[in-house]
């Protein structure tokens, strides 16, 4: 059975490519989700990618992961810094988790600097922009059981 990496995207993330283009880049949320699954192909894994802007939408696809993906990469947007309940289901759930942030959040406002998911992941990818899940989808690719 190929490995199976569940991909989430938080709030406003499905904006991508239409607004604030300096901060977040011109590629669309779709054309992210295409260069995840060709990666996937190459590295001959399987990708559910899915956005919500729902904190509870995202919890339920959470505890789904369980028993069906061998990793999350999870972009949780704003969530990151606000989220226990997204924290808690990232917790419950025992997998492997990758944080992606497009933007580097240390060198934004004070309230991105806290992350309620960073001390649960294997690594937290922030400031190469898409590019970022390509890393983490690579990573969790190797180390995935
Ligand atoms: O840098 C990131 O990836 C963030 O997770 C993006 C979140 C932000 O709240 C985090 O602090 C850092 C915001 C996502 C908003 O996405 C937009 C995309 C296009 C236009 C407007 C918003």
């Amino acid at each position: 059975m190929p490995k199976k990496i569940l991909v989430l995207h938080g709030p406003n993330l499905n904006m991508l490519g239409t607004r604030e283009p300096d901060v977040y880049g011109h590629e669309t949320l779709d054309g992210v989700n295409a260069s995840i699954q060709t990666k996937a192909n190459e590295l001959g894994i399987t990708v559910d990618c899915r956005q919500s802007n729902g904190e509870g939408e995202l919890v339920t696809w959470i505890q789904q992961a369980h028993g069906d993906s061998n990793a999350i990469i999870i972009n949780a947007g704003a969530y990151t810094h606000t989220s226990i309940a997204i924290a808690d289901a990232l917790r419950a759930v025992g997998l492997p988790i990758y944080e992606v942030h497009l933007s580097n959040i240390y060198r934004r406002e004070n309230f991105r600097h806290h992350s309620y998911i960073s001390d649960l992941a294997v690594a937290v990818i922030c400031g190469l922009g898409p590019d970022g899940y390509l890393h983490a989808l690579t990573a969790a690719a190797k180390e995935a059981t």
